[in-house]
């Protein structure tokens, strides 16, 4: 039983258990972390995909998942699927962009209006970009992103109406420059935590807020730490399915198709479910509880604006990428 990987050893949190233990060993092992809860879609559709490889490879791969933080928090999975540990993991953009800075071109805030521009550019040219990128750091990026969501403020103390009630307010965000530097535009005191860290930093109240798609608040029982829900729509964001791209590489090129195939059907698939779950997601909030407002993006865009922000990340991520992004979504700022 080869167990695929870019190193030797086989460490041991990889022992803990995973979703799926057919009875017949396989020809190839391979590991899949991610940070979501098994009932969110990502879960759902990521074992269907493991379900459809084990079937067309009959039995010679199996992809087992460690979903939920099991492997360690994003930037510890980050340093497995590098170094071979892990063959496949799912980070957010915001996530990989500590490695890839291009990566976090989509969450520039208020960039995209709808999933129609958000698809556009990232399953053409910004994303062949940016997976052309990941390439050389040594991963593999399957065609077709994953989705997150569009990312909305929870807080715990008052609700936010407008850029002015972002003032001060300690808020955790993922381990990414980009929200951080967001953030501290919109005049906010933001904290970097891995995912794995959120429900209780809320619930301890090191911070009293954070920012997620709804479908996350709703599968992480985020609702029940936080009271309210802004509908900011501030930033747009996406799960990369990455993989160590030595051990990739190293199966039969037929076995690689059937995996590739698997794994970019689930994702449209699970593009699918957002969609159906975003439908009904904010009332079922609602009756948990939550209250929600619906601020207008204009005082949040021109804080950006006159602060510098739109400026500051042209610069940073250069004339080249800032004018696909604004192909696909219009001119920013
Ligand atoms: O950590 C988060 O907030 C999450 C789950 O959305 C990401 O993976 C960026």
């Amino acid at each position: 039983r080869r167990a695929l990987q870019a190193l030797s050893a086989l460490p041991a949190a990889g022992l803990i258990g995973g979703l799926s233990h057919p009875a017949r060993a396989a020809e190839f092992s391979l590991k899949y972390g991610n940070n979501l809860p098994l009932t969110h879609p990502l879960n759902i559709r990521a074992q269907e995909a493991a379900d459809r490889i084990a079937k067309e490879s009959n039995g010679r791969v199996e992809m087992v998942i460690f979903p939920n933080n099991q492997l360690g928090g994003d930037t510890d999975m980050l340093a497995q699927v590098r170094s071979g540990a892990l063959n496949f993991f799912t980070p957010s953009a915001l996530v990989v962009a500590t490695l890839v800075p291009v990566a976090a071109i989509n969450a520039v805030g208020f960039a995209f209006a709808d999933y129609d521009q958000v698809w556009k550019a990232m399953d053409g040219g910004l994303g062949a970009h940016i997976r052309a990128a990941m390439a050389k750091v040594g991963l593999h990026t399957f065609e077709k992103m994953w989705d997150n969501g569009f990312r909305q403020i929870t807080s715990g103390a008052k609700p936010i109406e407008n850029a002015k009630d972002m003032d001060g307010l300690k808020i955790r965000v993922p381990v990414s420059p980009l929200s951080i530097s967001l953030f501290k535009a919109l005049s906010s005191s933001p904290t970097s935590l891995q995912f794995s860290e959120v429900y209780s930093s809320l619930q301890t109240r090191i911070v009293d807020a954070q920012e997620n798609p709804l479908p996350i608040i709703q599968v992480a029982k985020l609702y029940e730490v936080q009271k309210y829900c802004a509908i900011s729509n501030h930033i747009w964001d996406g799960f990369w399915f990455i993989a160590n791209a030595r051990a990739f590489n190293a199966l039969p090129a037929d076995l690689r198709a059937i995996v590739s195939n698997a794994i970019n059907d689930a994702g449209l698939k699970q593009r699918e479910d957002i969609k159906a779950f975003n439908a009904t997601v904010q009332t079922d909030l609602q009756s948990k509880g939550m209250n929600f407002t619906k601020p207008s993006p204009d005082s949040f865009r021109a804080k950006l604006r006159d602060g510098g922000f739109y400026s500051e990340w042209k610069g940073r991520f250069g004339d080249e990428v800032w004018a696909l992004l604004e192909g696909a979504v219009g001119k920013l700022a």
